[in-house]
């Protein structure tokens, strides 16, 4: 069976997979990955460069995973944890683990909760009122992450090591400076982005995305 295929964008949730992916160990082996391009739906890199992405995932957007059988895996929550279940590092809790069941909560809650709220922030239809609405329970989601969440100053989300969750929450709470949005107030939250940030292995990650040059 050939590698499965990986399609993101280096600051997009999709690059919450690659950087889960480069820790994982996997990247070249079992997962080869590809850029694609959100607004003009184009593959930029790979085998597919210049295909309409929309042939590959009708929904159009990133993650997009695509196994070695051709199955279509979407959504984070799912491709996170494919990427999990095929490390050659763990990068989350043994399956059927009760902290496996915590990892798919922090990745259900950061995905329906925290993103569902930052893409509406992104939405450049939205109103004022709608934009003031979402940012006030934006606000509440942080103080939870902050007050409750990683009261205790924890450097990962779920035990006491990197897991897909982090790569995850850490792209997300990167968004903040594209809607305004002061991390610094949340001090937790904030120490804990600038953590993650600051590991080998993601600089890495990035840096490896930045070099990737677009064949269209
Ligand atoms: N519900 C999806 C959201 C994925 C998503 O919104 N992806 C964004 C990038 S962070 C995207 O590709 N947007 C472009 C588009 O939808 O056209 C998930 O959890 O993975």
């Amino acid at each position: 069976m050939s590698n499965a295929a990986l399609y993101y964008t280096p600051t997009s949730c999709g690059a919450a997979n690659f950087i889960a992916a480069h820790r994982a160990g996997i990247l070249g082996s079992k997962l080869n990955a590809y850029q694609a391009d959100m607004q003009t739906h184009k593959v930029l890199t790979g085998p597919k460069a210049g295909v309409d992405f929309y042939t590959i995932n009708p929904k159009g957007n990133v993650p997009t995973i695509i196994l070695g059988d051709g199955t279509l895996l979407n959504e984070n929550g799912a491709t996170l944890q494919w990427i999990a279940d095929n490390a050659v590092t763990p990068v989350a809790p043994a399956n059927g683990t009760p902290q496996r069941y915590v990892l798919q909560s922090k990745l259900s809650w950061i995905a329906s909760e925290l993103q569902g709220l930052v893409a509406g922030l992104f939405d450049p239809a939205a109103t004022s009122e709608a934009r003031e609405h979402l940012t006030a329970k934006y606000h509440q989601k942080l103080q939870f992450l902050n007050d409750v969440e990683l009261a205790d100053g924890r450097k990962y989300c779920v035990g006491n090591e990197f897991t897909v969750a982090d790569s995850y929450l850490y792209i997300v709470l990167s968004w903040s400076p594209y809607i305004d949005l002061d991390l610094s107030k949340y001090p937790k939250a904030d120490a804990y982005f600038k953590r993650i940030g600051e590991l080998e292995f993601v600089k890495e990650a990035h840096a490896a995305m930045a070099a990737a040059k677009p064949q269209v």
